[in-house]
């Protein structure tokens, strides 16, 4: 496969064909008692469903479900847990009429979510597990394979690249093509440079600026950058208080090429690319 410039224009992600031809709000729901962005708050299943269906109502193009926090330095939680934590969230939100994606590492996890009736798989490992190409490649749900450096318990540790962009797309486009040559068509696959994972605030910086060049590999670029770090760094802002620094990040990101943005406030981000796409319609 050539690195030409194709431009993705449609998504087939399970029950759906997404069009490419508008930015694409992404919106989070944790199941975990230990997500970074909500810490301290407990996610349980009748609270993940009910924020699913609000996320819905303030119009999320994509729902994604995750059950492992993957904050820097979050402990893995067991198959077992995961799923019990993940299955019925994930039928609830199937209910709601809108592609629902599963954010996991685990082959047997991506199985069961995919016989679940799940949409899309969210991989924050990129699909290297043992087992996750096979796990998947047979189904029809959307991939959104994203780079991470290392693990989440580890991944701070001293990120070192060559070049964080050069190093970001090849890994990116060999994910591509590993799921490529095991079946999965072009139009299933979605690229995250994976903001935060395994990076400094430098490595973010340049990974945003460089979003035309992961979009070049033809595939919609995907990104997450919703109350990180990142964010807090820049504005010194804690958690809780990172909504304004996060909409100024999706607007910058889909700018630069983006075509879904992860998030966790969606009513937000939807006004703001609203109000950015009006201005940037007229000639
Ligand atoms: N970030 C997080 C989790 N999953 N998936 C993709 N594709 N891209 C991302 O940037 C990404 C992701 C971490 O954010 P969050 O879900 O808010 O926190 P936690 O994993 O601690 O629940």
């Amino acid at each position: 496969m050539s690195e030409a410039c194709r431009t993705a224009v449609a998504l087939a992600c399970g029950r759906f064909r997404l069009a490419l031809d508008r930015p694409l709000v992404m919106g989070v729901i944790n199941v975990t008692p230990d997500s970074f962005s909500e810490r301290g708050k407990t996610a349980s299943a009748n609270e993940a469903i009910e924020r699913a269906r609000r996320l819905a109502g303030e119009g999320a193009d994509i729902l994604d479900i995750g059950a492992e926090s993957t904050r820097p330095g979050a402990a893995p939680v067991s198959v077992a847990i995961e799923l019990a934590r993940l299955v019925p969230v994930l039928t609830a939100a199937l209910e709601l009429g809108l592609p629902v994606s599963v954010d996991t590492r685990r082959p047997e996890v991506m199985r069961a979510v995919l016989a679940a009736g799940a949409d899309m798989i969210n991989d924050v490992a990129g699909f290297r597990a043992p087992g996750a190409i096979e796990a998947v490649a047979g189904s029809a749900a959307a991939l959104c394979a994203m780079h991470m450096r290392g693990e989440p318990a580890t991944m701070q540790d001293g990120p070192v690249y060559r070049d964080v962009v050069r190093d970001v797309r090849d890994f990116l486009f060999a994910r591509a093509n590993a799921l490529y040559a095991a079946g999965v068509a072009r139009d299933r696959i979605v690229l995250d440079p994976g903001i935060g994972f395994g990076k400094t605030l430098e490595d973010n910086l340049r990974l945003l600026r460089a979003i035309e060049r992961l979009a070049a590999l033809g595939y919609p670029v995907l990104v997450g950058v919703s109350r990180k770090s990142m964010i807090g760094q820049l504005t010194g802002r804690g958690v809780e208080d990172r909504l304004a620094g996060s909409l100024g990040a999706a607007l910058a990101a889909v700018a630069r090429g983006a075509r879904i943005v992860r998030v966790h406030d969606v009513a937000q981000t939807r006004d703001a690319l609203a109000v950015w796409q009006a201005v940037g319609a007229q000639p």
